[in-house]
């Protein structure tokens, strides 16, 4: 018999025809169902195992009503700020996420903020949108160049660790914040700062790399972005939560930020418009692991986990051990 499974979140079809031929699944290539749909199936069908994404947040409330027929919720991300992790272990609930395989596109898409964001993208694609026509003068609309600058990053996990090669290749010095420095075969020649505003002040970039928890929220403040050298520009490809949007706001407009590339925002889908009216703002919805490789990849570490928990094995990347 194939083990039943909820897919809370519309999946790739290469991962939706693995479910469909590995589960017993009413809906295997995922639907993207409500946190009171999601819990309604799961009663329903008495599902084992749960795939789910930040759509869904496991508060201490809502893991309370999960039915005692779960056994492992697998996150498709790498982030499980959404999962309140006491709550699911004094549950005895297995959550796992899907860690290392988004770290290459995740820094891909950093980099792209970044370069969009020096070399104003969003404004340039604007133009030709509306048709270009018209000569654009030589000291009109000027970028900044990324090549020889200082890049800062807050976070030297896998991810940041990816985006630092990127800014190597990209003729830039590394700088970082990380709760532990790393030894010399990771750190690379990166200079190691303990504190963020130990770090800020020396940055022309800033990229942040770090995980949404009570220690980095907010981290980029007021304060902070007070430390950042002015024409400095913000990358955030990690959470929302770790930004004061009215501080960035007030920095990119009074244009102490010469720009900002973000991919997450505090209120996700719903963001703040204010950052749709700001054109140094490059924004994207959200997708840093979109590529068909990665989603995959995603996908099949949620299915593996599952399987490996379902046959007694125990999970391969739980939250806890
Ligand atoms: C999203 C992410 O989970 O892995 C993470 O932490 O934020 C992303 O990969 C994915 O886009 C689905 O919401």
């Amino acid at each position: 018999m194939k083990p039943r499974l909820i897919v809370s979140r519309q999946m790739p079809s290469s991962v939706g025809d693995r479910i469909a031929q590995e589960f017993d699944s009413p809906n295997p290539q995922g639907a993207d169902i409500s946190p009171d749909e999601c819990l309604k199936l799961l009663e329903e069908t008495q599902a084992p195992a749960l795939m789910f994404t930040g759509s869904i947040k496991f508060t201490a409330d809502y893991v309370a009503k999960l039915p005692a027929s779960l056994k492992i919720a697998a996150t498709c991300s790498v982030g499980y700020d959404h999962v309140d992790v006491a709550a699911c272990k004094a549950r005895g609930l297995i959550v796992t996420n899907t860690p290392k395989v988004l770290d290459e596109c995740t820094a891909d898409l950093s980099f792209l903020l970044m370069l969009g964001a020096a070399r104003r993208a969003r404004e340039y694609g604007v133009i030709m949108q509306d048709g270009w026509r018209r000569g654009i003068g030589m000291g009109e609309m000027l970028g900044v160049r990324v090549w020889g600058k200082t890049l800062g990053i807050l976070g030297m996990g896998g991810i940041g660790r990816a985006m630092a090669a990127r800014a190597r290749g990209f003729g830039m010095k590394v700088v970082y914040c990380n709760r532990n420095r790393l030894p010399p075969e990771l750190e690379q020649d990166a200079t190691y700062y303990p504190t963020i505003e130990a770090m800020l002040p020396h940055c022309d970039m800033v990229s942040l790399h770090a995980p949404a928890t009570a220690e980095t929220k907010r981290i980029i403040n007021a304060t902070t972005i007070g430390l950042m050298k002015p024409g400095a520009i913000l990358v955030n490809a990690a959470r929302g939560a770790l930004v004061d949007e009215d501080a960035l706001v007030a920095a990119l407009t009074s244009g102490h930020l010469a720009a900002a590339g973000l991919d997450v925002f505090d209120n996700e889908p719903a963001y703040d418009l204010r950052f749709r009216d700001i054109p140094s703002a490059f924004i994207l919805p959200h997708m840093g692991s979109a590529t068909h490789e990665t989603r995959k990849a995603m996908g099949d570490c949620c299915i593996d986990n599952i399987h490996s928990v379902l046959s007694g094995n125990g999970p391969l990347t739980p939250l806890w051990t």
